[in-house]
């Protein structure tokens, strides 16, 4: 009865044509995080905070999810048949682990096909532009929605349900993340306090592959697939 958590991060999205943070040529050598994705940049310029996502939004719109995202669909449904259970953590805002389908995600850093009223608090689903102008659809004011994404400074997600799953896990999976962002870089240090194995799957080894017990390296749409039939075979 195995019981798995995964964290995936930017790279298991890469091939299907999302852009990663910290690749050569990923979004973060593009464009400055401290200018984009922290709450006092949303405050000092929301115009120019709304464009960056409202682009991004516009990009997961015309997206597939790849065959890693599929993979991890089958791993819930395979484990869930056979008396055991997958927690999937993501990192990413995307919603291609649902719509690859993954019924149960926990998106700790938000997603981007929503949006929050800083006035009222209400979240929506949004797939269309955020502008300044736009108003809530809850309270009615205009000038206070944002992307529902966890910013730098801001604290992720449903970190207590993180915790109960990685107690209760008996391997932790990251998958696609350069393990530099925290708390979701820590993790690892967490399993391995827990006595889990751990297993890290990317393009190259992350500058945490020391942490891991086992690396395997390859893009995602091919080891991920390999990592899950694996899995489900009951090796
Ligand atoms: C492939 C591939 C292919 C490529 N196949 N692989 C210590 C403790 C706690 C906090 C901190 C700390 N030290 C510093 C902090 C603060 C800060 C932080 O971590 N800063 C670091 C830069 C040092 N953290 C925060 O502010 C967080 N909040 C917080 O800490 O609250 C207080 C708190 C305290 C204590 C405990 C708990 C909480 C919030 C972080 C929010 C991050 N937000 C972003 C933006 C979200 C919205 C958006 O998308 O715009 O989240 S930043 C960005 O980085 C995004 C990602 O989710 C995140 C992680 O990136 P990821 O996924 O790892 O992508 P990459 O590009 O870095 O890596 C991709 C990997 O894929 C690479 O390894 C490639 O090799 C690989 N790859 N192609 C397989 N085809």
């Amino acid at each position: 009865m195995r019981r798995l958590f995964v964290l995936t991060g930017a790279g298991v999205s890469a091939e299907s044509g999302l852009g990663t943070f910290r690749d050569p040529g990923g979004i973060w050598a593009k464009f400055d995080p401290m200018k984009l994705a922290t709450p006092e940049a949303f405050a000092a310029d929301p115009d120019r905070v709304h464009a960056f996502y409202n682009l991004r939004r516009r990009n997961l719109l015309s997206a597939a999810p790849n065959a890693a995202h599929g993979a991890l669909a089958s791993l819930a449904t395979g484990l869930a048949a056979r008396g055991g259970g997958l927690f999937l953590c993501t990192q990413n805002i995307d919603d291609l682990h649902e719509r690859a389908g993954s019924a149960q995600v926990h998106h700790m850093h938000g997603e981007l096909l929503r949006s929050r009223c800083l006035g009222c608090g209400a979240r929506a689903p949004c797939r269309d532009e955020l502008k300044t102008a736009t108003a809530c659809g809850a309270c009615g004011r205009a000038g206070r929605l944002r992307p529902d994404v966890v910013w730098f400074g801001e604290m992720p997600l449903g970190l207590e349900a993180i915790e109960t799953a990685l107690a209760e896990a008996d391997l932790f999976v990251a998958i696609g993340t350069s393990g530099s962002v925290y708390p979701a870089a820590g993790f690892v240090e967490t399993a391995r306090g827990f006595g889990i194995r751990t297993c890290e799957i990317n393009l190259a080894p992350s500058d945490n592959a020391a942490m891991f017990d086992e690396c395997r390296c390859g893009p995602a749409g091919e080891a991920v697939p390999a990592f899950v039939a694996e899995m489900l075979d009951g090796r």
